[in-house]
């Protein structure tokens, strides 16, 4: 048993099932270094990435608890769309050990949701809402019951709002957490900057930040982003590096690129990063490369007008268009961010996304063509969805929703059977080359490419039927013959 300490919190990622890799939890690193740095006791036990089972969540956390049996404990959860049920069994299971232990959930899923969480779940005390920092600070110094601002709980008062950090320079660097085994080769990941100006339809970013008033992105600067990576590059000897904002490009973006580029570029570095396709310019690419950044992801989303309207993506294709042009000259992998389907799009739209993959495959990754949009139920598009009256707001956390289209419902059901034979093998070449890049993975380029291109020939097959008017008897044969010879048949 630990003495000395009179407050310890916990932060929890719970587990989950992925085909992704582990990485980093940037969020519980940054509330671990913030409240360290103000002298609070602060551990992660981030069961994610360490592949823990519910079980073993249960086990670590009760061995912490009993551990530091004479504090008073916080444990602060943060659950995600995938991981509602280990949450509820996590919090509860925290409460039945010490009911006395404060327990609170914070980030995307636990701040959109709030109402909702904080009335089924009598055991959970509170909800840290938006930006997490000193909101959690204030509630392990002050209590549940102290009206702080940020915090969502059951008290009669009015829900308080915090304002954003403007100046992320403020915060200390996030705490490395995980050693560079426990990363089982993913990079290291660093933020520049949080939010976007981006308004996207289907994504939490600007509705969650909105939770904090209604400045859309905030940043670091240049001179201390390079001082926590020539941090990373000595203490771990880190050769590569994800920065996971959510859009890479600022408000003067090159002038911070100039100063980030002059002070990282000898460091040799393979950075990834995600941006708006509308922001690569050559200009832009060229300081890119030479700061070492070697894959960019980009959300295209689609090439149907309506859908990128339905998206408000506020951008045409031409701009991805071009984007993947210029990083192809640039020698940067260019990953695309694609919904084949969606509740709105027609037989004519699917057919133009497939034209456009057509297009880019060799000069692009995709993740697999099949995919299609998932809706949350506080997704700023359920309001459009209703008002087509494709949505009746059932479901949660995904609300179910109909596809407009009967073709394209039988496009995306035979197209999905042939996709989820072969999902993993896809996976385990596409998630090489989108960690590390095109070059030097050549042979994981090479199968990948195989696969993608029997994709779009199989896609193209089920279009061409459904144009014929025979893709409910020919389309089932087709894609059964498909599997069987593992690729496109004759019928
Ligand atoms: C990098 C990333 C990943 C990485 C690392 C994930 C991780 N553990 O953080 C990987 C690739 C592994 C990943 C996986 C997944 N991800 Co992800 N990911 C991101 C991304 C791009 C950046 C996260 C980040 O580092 N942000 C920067 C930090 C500083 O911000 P933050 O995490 O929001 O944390 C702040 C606050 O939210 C709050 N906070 C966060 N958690 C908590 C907890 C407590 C107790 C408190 C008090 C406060 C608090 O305080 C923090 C500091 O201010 C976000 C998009 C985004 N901008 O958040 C999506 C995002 C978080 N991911 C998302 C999803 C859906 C997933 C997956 C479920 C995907 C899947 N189907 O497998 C998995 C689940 C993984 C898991 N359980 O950890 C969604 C979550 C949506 C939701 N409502 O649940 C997001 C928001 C993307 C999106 N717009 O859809 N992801
Ligand atoms: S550009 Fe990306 S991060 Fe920004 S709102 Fe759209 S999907 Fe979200």
């Amino acid at each position: 048993m630990r003495k000395g300490i009179e407050k310890s919190v916990l932060l929890i990622n719970l587990p989950g099932e992925s085909l992704r890799k582990p990485e980093e939890h940037c969020g519980l690193a940054f509330l671990k270094a913030y409240l360290n740095g103000n002298k609070i006791n602060t551990e992660i036990l981030d069961a994610f990435a360490l592949r823990y089972t519910l079980q073993e969540t249960l086990d670590k956390m009760k061995e912490w608890m009993e551990d530091l049996a004479d504090t008073m404990h916080f444990i602060g959860i943060s659950p995600f769309v995938t991981s509602h049920e280990s949450f509820i069994r996590v919090g509860k299971y925290a409460k039945d050990i010490d009911s006395r232990c404060c327990v609170f959930a914070g980030g995307h899923y636990a701040s959109l949701n709030r109402e909702v969480l904080m009335e089924n779940n009598p055991w959970l005390d509170a909800i840290v809402v938006g930006e997490g920092e000193e909101t959690v600070l204030d509630l392990v110094t002050y209590g549940v019951g102290a009206g702080i601002p940020g915090l969502f709980t059951r008290q009669k008062e009015e829900f308080i709002y915090r304002d954003r950090m403007i100046d992320l320079d403020r915060l200390p660097f996030q705490a490395r957490y995980l050693s560079v085994e426990q990363l089982h080769g993913q990079p290291m990941a660093i933020t520049t900057s949080r939010g976007c100006y981006g308004d996207c339809s289907f994504c939490s970013i600007s509705s969650f930040y909105r939770l904090n008033g209604n400045i859309k992105q905030t940043f670091r600067s240049a001179a201390s982003v390079a001082k926590e990576i020539d941090t990373l590059v000595t203490n771990y000897g880190i050769k590569s590096l994800k920065i996971v904002d959510d859009n890479f490009f600022r408000d003067r973006s090159d002038d911070f690129l100039e100063e980030l580029t002059e002070r990282i570029a000898d460091l040799k570095l393979s950075i990834r990063l995600s941006a708006r396709p509308n922001d690569i310019t050559p200009y832009r690419a060229k300081l890119l490369k030479k700061m070492g950044v070697s894959i960019i992801g980009i959300g295209a989303e689609s090439a149907d007008e309506k859908s990128l309207l339905f998206f408000n993506k506020g951008i045409g294709i031409e701009e991805s268009e071009r984007a993947i042009r210029i990083l192809d000259d640039s020698g940067i992998t260019c990953l695309v961010n694609y919904i084949m389907f969606n509740p709105i799009i027609d037989a004519g739209g699917v057919e133009k996304n497939l034209q456009f993959i057509k297009k880019y495959m060799d000069k692009a990754v995709f993740h697999r063509i099949n995919s299609h949009l998932w809706i949350r139920v506080t997704d700023p598009l359920v309001k459009k969805l209703k008002e087509m009256n494709l949505c009746d707001e059932a479901g949660f956390p995904y609300v179910d929703c109909r596809y407009a289209n009967r073709d394209v419902v039988q496009i995306m059901e035979l197209f999905n059977r042939w996709c989820d034979h072969n999902m993993k093998e896809y996976y385990e070449n596409a998630d090489i080359l989108m960690a590390k890049g095109i070059k030097g993975n050549e042979q994981y380029e090479h199968k990948y490419r195989e696969l993608l291109y029997k994709d779009t020939a199989i896609l193209e097959r089920l279009i061409s039927l459904n144009k014929k008017g025979v893709l409910e008897t020919d389309g089932p044969i087709f894609i059964k013959e498909c599997l069987l010879k593992d690729g496109i048949s004759t019928v």
